[in-house]
């Protein structure tokens, strides 16, 4: 089986209650890329890559479009049977630019597992669990609205909470997570993310004041190296997100014993086989980390399920997933959706879903 055409489509998501807010961005509408790749045996896989937009990571919309672009035409021809090799044909044509490669991977992985009749999660593995805690974030906001937020979101049946900070004075992220814990105290895990967001000094004091509060501190500060000079000064642990832009960086937070997890975005990492590897690599140092990506709707949705199913319960932390901002599902029947704090890991083969093409947006390059 051979890859013999490409198409590439872009859409925009405005985002259902927005804005999302966090330390450095305020979105109303995520810019998402789609990619239909179809084999000469008629076989279609379907990619996705959606940035949250052009400030969080050094990713963006057109330049995930753009990318594909410039691979496509050397991957016409090539087996679509080989992941490994065609990683390696990507690499060739083109340096860096994990997030675009990633949506290529993903698009191959479902195109393999539909025809071997098999789901992604049995490729990567085989599937620990058809039933996967989510996480749900909460924007930037007063201690009274992310707190009533926070509870509500646990009386529907999540059981870990995120709840974002940063980029203001700290004393206010500081009422906040006293605020979110008095209501959620017990009853769920509490995560406060800063997004690259807090001075060094900001990140200890928040964690001094809140020693009594059993949080895990994400992403405190912008670089590994401001998180590790504090790493031995706060009482909280630590997650890396931002920081783990590709399995050396995650290497190198491990070696350097800089935190006790990792927010894994799977496109980061370059797709499905890329953090099929970083999975490993923390199982091997007992890290447990979350599985989840930027943005994006079913496709990127269903991906992260499949590798999330195929980590050791004790170390997945939970699932993230776009979908509550999204208005509509790509695939009417199976599409993602969250069921009381929980995902349904597909049944179907490859990714599981079928993205109906009226709503996937406009195609805007083809290939082949
Ligand atoms: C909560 N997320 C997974 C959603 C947004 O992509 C940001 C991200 C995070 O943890 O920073
Ligand atoms: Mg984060």
């Amino acid at each position: 089986m051979r890859i013999s055409e490409i198409h590439i489509y872009q859409k925009d998501l405005p985002i259902v209650g927005g804005p999302y807010t966090m330390s450095r961005v305020t979105l109303h509408s995520v810019q998402t890329t789609i990619v239909k790749m179809v084999s000469d045996n008629g076989i279609v896989g379907w990619g996705e890559v959606a940035p949250l937009g052009p400030v969080y990571q050094p990713q963006h919309a057109s330049g995930a479009r753009a990318a594909i672009a410039e691979m496509a035409p050397g991957l016409i021809g090539e087996s679509a049977l080989a992941p490994l090799l065609l990683s390696r044909n990507r690499d060739g044509l083109l340096t860096g630019h994990n997030y675009a490669k990633a949506a290529i991977d993903v698009a191959l992985m479902d195109m393999i597992g539909k025809h071997y009749g098999v789901r992604v999660c049995d490729l990567l593995g085989g599937a620990e669990q058809e039933r996967l805690p989510g996480y749900y974030a909460t924007g930037i906001g007063s201690p009274e609205e992310i707190a009533e937020l926070s509870a509500d979101k646990v009386a529907q049946g999540y059981r870990r909470i995120q709840v974002k900070v940063g980029g203001r004075d700290v004393n206010i992220d500081i009422a906040v997570a006293k605020k979110v814990w008095e209501k959620i105290g017990g009853k769920a895990q509490m995560i406060v993310d800063t997004n690259r967001g807090m001075t060094a000094s900001d990140a200890m004091r928040m964690s001094l004041a809140c020693r009594d509060i059993p949080f895990a501190f994400e992403q405190p500060c912008n670089t590994m190296e401001e998180v590790a000079s504090i790493r031995h000064q706060i009482s909280h642990p630590i997650i890396i997100d931002e920081n783990a832009e590709n399995l050396n960086d995650v290497l190198r937070a491990i070696a350097m014993g800089v935190c006790d997890g990792f927010g894994l975005k799977m496109t980061r990492f370059g797709g499905l086989n890329a953090m099929a590897t970083v999975r490993d690599v923390c199982a091997a140092r007992s890290m447990p980390h979350t599985c989840e990506d930027t943005w994006g709707g079913d496709i990127v949705a269903a991906a992260v399920l499949h590798i999330a199913a195929t980590v050791e319960p004790r170390l997945l932390e939970a699932v993230w997933t776009s979908g509550s901002y999204i208005e509509e599902n790509y695939d009417p029947e199976n599409g993602i959706n969250i069921d009381r704090g929980y995902f349904n890991l597909p049944t179907g083969p490859g990714l599981g879903i079928s993205p109906d093409e009226s709503r996937i947006g406009e195609r805007v390059e083809s290939f082949g």
